[in-house]
């Protein structure tokens, strides 16, 4: 999509200039700077005042080694990152990654999107971001203890409850917390809320497991009703098998989907009488098993090799739960060739932007990721409330304020398209209303 602001295209033209190996990022920005410009027009001392310039570059990134040792004795040195986005409405805020494929250009554009979510769950709450290119697949405890013990002897310089507080994302789950805050500890003698997405013997928040995909449901329920669809009655294919895929899966059955294939990154299961969640949930987050193990416990599910092959069965609806760019045209063009009625991304920018062109000109549903997998981070903001209280609230207690905070969200993101004459347009109505709130905390400090 071309930004027709002359400002702002020359603006995408500096951050390509200033950073060109980093295509992810350039896809987030370009996105986000494209959907402002109506709001730009109307406001020009946004541009005039140093807020469009600013959002477009992190406060800070920190980028680190984190030296380990295998259990045989060998030693390994990884990249650590973490990008402090923008505080402008509260202390940084965001999950880390262990992937191989982490580099700057992915957590840069993971921060940058993170912080128009977390504005968009309306809590207190900036955006940040950070991880390493260390893969804990095939790594014993032992191997996950001491790397991520090493990450945090340098990464709790950076980071306090008020300053930044770190989370899951891939490869990052309940035992990666665990030992990253078990380290912070016994470096700050403190026990404070530095992390979310904690154990719940010491200080984690009931139904954080479950926030992100029952909160991509709850938005999707929203979404599909407005248009006169449901999820009762419908096929559904899930990509991914972590944490934000199993509990889609879960919600969605609950309101009556029947979730027909899920994926790991080697693979997908085709189960005709729809997945069995708990034993996917046995074998994956329990047993730590690849996917595959699912179709040989489960007579009626095949197994089929290579990931992206998942979109090719019809569907209804689509939500994409595994990783960046999933979906790109040729897969959106199969999805629509069979019938698919809605997309919404459960994964940080599931769709390339040429996907969402051919998905949205076809006039299907798409909701975007920044509002649809908000509610992970807005429970873990509930965890932070919670810590602060020294108080903890009950299961039915956080999932109701996650669902009222997703029915909210999607509201605004509605309003806001339809106020800035892009009615439907969820991708600029969830830019547009997540920018607001920060942009003008940014205009109220003065530049310094
Ligand atoms: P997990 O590590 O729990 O699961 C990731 C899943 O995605 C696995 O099934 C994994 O397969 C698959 N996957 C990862 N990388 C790739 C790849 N390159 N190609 C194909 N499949 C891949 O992560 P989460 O469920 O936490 O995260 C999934 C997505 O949701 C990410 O985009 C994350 O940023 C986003 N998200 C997560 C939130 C959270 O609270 N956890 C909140 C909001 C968004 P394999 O095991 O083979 O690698
Ligand atoms: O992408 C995301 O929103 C997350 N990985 C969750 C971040 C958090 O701080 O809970």
């Amino acid at each position: 999509m071309e930004i027709k602001n002359e400002y702002l295209s020359n603006l995408m033209e500096r951050v390509i200039a200033r950073d060109p190996e980093q295509a992810e990022y350039h896809q987030a920005v370009s996105e986000v700077l494209y959907s402002l410009t109506p709001v730009v027009e109307a406001r020009p001392e946004l541009i005039s005042e140093g807020v469009m310039d600013c959002l477009v570059e992190p406060e800070r990134l920190v980028k680190f080694r984190v030296p380990w040792e295998d259990d045989k004795g060998n030693f390994h040195v990884n990249r650590g990152y973490r990008v402090q986005f923008n505080s402008a409405i509260g202390p940084y805020k965001g999950g880390l990654r262990f992937h191989p494929s982490v580099n700057e250009s992915i957590v840069k554009f993971l921060g940058f999107e993170q912080t128009f979510k977390n504005s968009l769950t309306g809590l207190p709450i900036g955006g940040g971001k950070g991880g390493s290119d260390f893969d804990p697949k095939g790594k014993s405890d032992a191997e996950v203890m001491r790397f991520c013990q090493s990450f945090m002897n340098e990464l709790f310089k950076y980071i306090g409850p008020d300053t930044d507080v770190p989370a899951g994302d891939i490869g990052v789950g309940a035992r990666e917390i665990g030992y990253l805050f078990g380290q912070y500890k016994r470096l700050r003698n403190e026990f404070t809320g530095v992390l979310t997405g904690k154990g719940l013997s010491y200080g984690g928040s009931l139904a954080r497991t479950e926030a992100t995909g029952y909160g991509l449901c709850y938005f999707a329920d929203n979404f599909l009703r407005d248009a006169g669809k449901s999820f009762d009655g419908a096929t559904v294919l899930i990509s991914g098998s972590g944490n934000v895929a199993l509990y889609a899966c879960q919600k969605a059955q609950s309101m009556g989907a029947k979730v027909v294939a899920m994926s790991d990154s080697a693979g997908y299961v085709y189960d005709p009488d729809g997945i069995n969640f708990e034993l996917m949930r046995q074998l994956k987050e329990k047993e730590r098993k690849r996917i595959k193990a699912y179709a040989d416990a489960q007579p009626a599910a095949t197994y089929h090799e290579g990931c992206r092959g998942i979109w090719t069965i019809p569907c209804d609806i689509a939500l994409p739960c595994a990783t960046q760019n999933e979906i790109d045209l040729e897969s959106a063009k199969t999805l629509l060739k069979n019938g698919c009625y809605a997309v919404c991304e459960g994964s940080n920018m599931s769709s390339t932007a040429d996907a969402i062109d051919a998905l949205q000109g076809a006039g299907i549903l798409f909701a975007p990721s920044k509002a649809c997998n908000a509610g992970g981070v807005a429970v873990s903001a509930l965890e932070m409330s919670q810590n602060s209280m020294r108080f903890f609230w009950s299961f039915e207690e956080v999932d109701n304020h996650l669902h009222q905070i997703m029915n909210d969200l999607y509201h605004n993101v509605v309003n806001a398209a339809e106020q800035y004459g892009m009615a439907g347009n969820l991708v600029a109505g969830a830019n547009i209303a997540g920018f607001l709130k920060v942009a003008d905390s940014m205009l109220a400090y003065g530049l310094v």
